[in-house]
């Protein structure tokens, strides 16, 4: 009856952050409820996405459905529905989404301590084909919840606690880190629980496999023209590497921590600043590299120390195993 115990003794996501709030003597439990809030709208937007093909086969797409609503696009959909996880967990005062121009700042009577920045539905060009796409999030305190303003949120990535993402690939995946490494939980359908399946993930050192829309090297700045000629055709006798670009951040970056190598959405001619969104995609992202012992540059420094001075500003990023980095790393510095 060993085995009948294991499998009900399940590390469930709740029970895991309490367990991990409960080292600190000053929590109240109120991290633990916005993170059960976040969780509830990954499995929400899981389930729509899902479904998506279906409603899609049932004509239900921009038609009105039963209950007389309009369909809603997913990305659309999913931001409404964080944005109301978000609000009614009533521990956040201040939300940046990709979806909305302006910073959401919450009532009073709803408001609490934390900020919340997240992309709702990231891949969005994957949607229409099945391809993983994922919600990706970083959570800020304010300094006093009542005066908010916009400078609480434009803050440099390194005063996060706490960043992840939900990817809805083959399998629902949540990772998060809350500043003592990355944990990986997955969801299982049949009991509506994440449950830890890949504890304390640390990327490998270094990896064989790099990650670029190569459509754009027309336009590449030379350090990395150079590198991804080298990961092509090695200077040094050892094996090229292999090419995998999904086009969806979260499936790149998830592949990329569980299997090491580089990801790269670097500057170029065209666009000076990358395309990846600074608070709510590259912070995120490069604060779960960093905590699994990669790294993530942009070109010219530690990706984590830039100081947004606009909430949807973009930037480059070079992410991924530590050596990995450290290799583009010097061929900026031989450019120099
Ligand atoms: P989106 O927010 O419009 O979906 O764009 C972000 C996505 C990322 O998921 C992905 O890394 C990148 O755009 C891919 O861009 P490209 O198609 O230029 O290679
Ligand atoms: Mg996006």
């Amino acid at each position: 009856h060993e085995g009948e115990a294991k499998r009900t003794d399940l590390m469930t996501i709740t029970r895991f952050v309490l367990n991990e709030q409960s080292k600190y003597p000053e929590s109240r439990g109120d991290f633990t409820i916005l993170l059960n809030h976040i969780v509830l709208g990954c499995k929400y937007v899981c389930s729509a996405v899902n479904k998506a093909g279906l409603a899609k086969l049932l004509g239900l797409a921009g038609e009105t459905n039963v209950q007389g609503e309009e369909q809603k696009k997913l990305d659309v959909l999913s931001n409404e529905v964080f944005v109301n996880a978000l609000i009614s967990s009533g521990r956040t005062c201040l939300l940046v989404s990709e979806e909305l121009e302006e910073a959401v700042f919450v009532k009073p009577k709803q408001r609490g301590k934390y900020i919340v920045v997240f992309d709702p539905l990231d891949g969005s060009s994957n949607i229409e084909c099945g391809v993983s796409i994922g919600t990706i999030f970083g959570i800020y305190a304010a300094k006093d919840k009542d005066k908010v303003t916009l400078d609480d949120v434009l803050q440099p990535g390194n005063r996060m606690l706490a960043a992840g993402y939900c990817m809805y690939g083959s399998s629902c995946m949540f990772v998060i880190s809350t500043g003592h490494g990355v944990n990986g939980f997955t969801l299982d359908p049949s009991l509506g629980e994440f449950i830890l399946t890949h504890p304390n993930i640390k990327i490998p050192k270094k990896g064989n496999i790099y990650s670029v829309n190569e459509g754009n090297a027309k336009n590449w700045e030379k350090p990395i023209t150079e590198y991804v000629d080298n990961c092509k055709f090695p200077q040094d006798g050892s094996s090229p590497k292999s090419l995998r670009y999904v086009g969806s951040m979260v499936a790149d970056i998830h592949r990329t921590l569980l299997y090491g190598g580089i990801f790269m959405y670097p500057a170029d001619k065209k666009s000076p600043d990358g395309k990846l969104r600074l608070l709510y995609e590259v912070f995120p992202m490069s604060y779960l590299l960093e905590q699994a012992g990669g790294q993530a540059f942009t070109g010219k420094g530690r990706a984590l120390d830039l100081v947004p001075k606009k909430i949807h500003e973009r930037s480059p990023v070079i992410l991924g195993s530590y050596e990995d980095v450290e290799h583009v790393k010097a061929f900026y510095a031989a450019s120099k």
